[in-house]
């Protein structure tokens, strides 16, 4: 059985008939560049582009993405009835779907904003979102989806091993990607579901029970030519992050990298 036939049937043993064309490469630069391709094509939402390794895999703003075999890479297509300004919540309903998955593979992973997914720290999976627009609304929504499975991190260059996780590395057991794709993927048609149901809200919600406690804490957030300190007081409806600087005012952020930072940090 080929994969895509092999991830169609695992997704059926869970639920419905996955309602879309699921695209397996052995290869592919992005799986992202290569289903907004497929988007632009007129492809179905849902429709899923899995590669078992990518030559040119991205991060948010150009970053690499060490994309080696024995990982997933994953990409699926969403034609959300969202603003625009809710676009924030796509990333944070990927990661809550991801959390909930690897759960299932013994592994208690947090949710960090925007879009990493850490355990004990470390990364263990990203999400990239990459969304066209049309009008006030959202056209399409490539949701990417990088998770490391087999992945050795002693065998990454030291800057990187000390930062990566994988489930292997978690559990001490090898799981099957495919495996892996359909809890994704089932995960993400519910929260999905939520999302358009019960509105960004209840996602955000959802999201921040799993998310890394730093709320009420010092942060430090860098986006493009700015960084802001201020205390992490939560997440918009929108999936911004509330910070709130030094006058008191609570600032959404909507990109940027945060940390978190010592108390006695000036
Ligand atoms: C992300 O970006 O975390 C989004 C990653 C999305 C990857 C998926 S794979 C399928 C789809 N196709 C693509 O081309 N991309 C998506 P960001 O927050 O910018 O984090 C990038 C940073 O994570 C890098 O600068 C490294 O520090 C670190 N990193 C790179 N590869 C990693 C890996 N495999 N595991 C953990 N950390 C990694």
């Amino acid at each position: 059985m080929d994969s895509s036939s092999r991830l169609r049937g695992l997704l059926r043993a869970r639920g419905p008939e996955w309602p879309a064309p699921i695209e397996y490469l052995e290869s592919a630069g992005s799986t992202n560049d290569v289903l907004k391709g497929r988007a632009r094509e007129g492809a179905a939402e849902w429709s899923v582009v899995i590669a078992a390794r990518q030559t040119a895999g991205r991060g948010r703003h150009g970053r690499v993405w060490i994309s080696a075999p024995g990982n997933l890479y994953l990409s699926v297509l969403l034609r959300p009835a969202l603003p625009r300004e809710s676009l924030g919540v796509l990333p944070l309903a990927a990661g809550l779907a991801v959390c909930r998955a690897v759960s299932e593979f013994g592994v208690a992973a947090e949710l960090k904003w925007p879009n990493d997914v850490l355990v004990r720290g470390r990364k263990l999976a990203g999400v990239l979102v990459e969304a066209t627009s049309a009008g006030r609304g959202i056209e399409s929504a490539v949701v990417g989806i990088g998770i490391n499975v087999g992945l050795v991190p002693e065998e990454l260059p030291p800057e990187d091993a000390e930062r990566v996780t994988s489930i292997a590395a978690e559990t001490g057991a090898v799981a099957e990607t495919l495996g892996v794709a359909s809890a994704v993927l089932a995960r993400l048609s519910v929260c999905y579901d939520a999302l358009a149901r019960e509105g960004p809200a209840a996602v955000v919600q959802a999201w921040l029970r799993h998310a890394v406690t730093w709320w009420g804490r010092p942060v430090e957030v860098r986006g493009d030519g700015y960084t802001l300190r201020g205390i992490a007081r939560g997440v918009d409806e929108g999936g911004a992050l509330l910070v709130e600087d030094a006058a008191g005012h609570l600032v959404p952020v909507l990109s940027g990298e945060v940390s978190a930072l010592r108390l006695s940090q000036p």
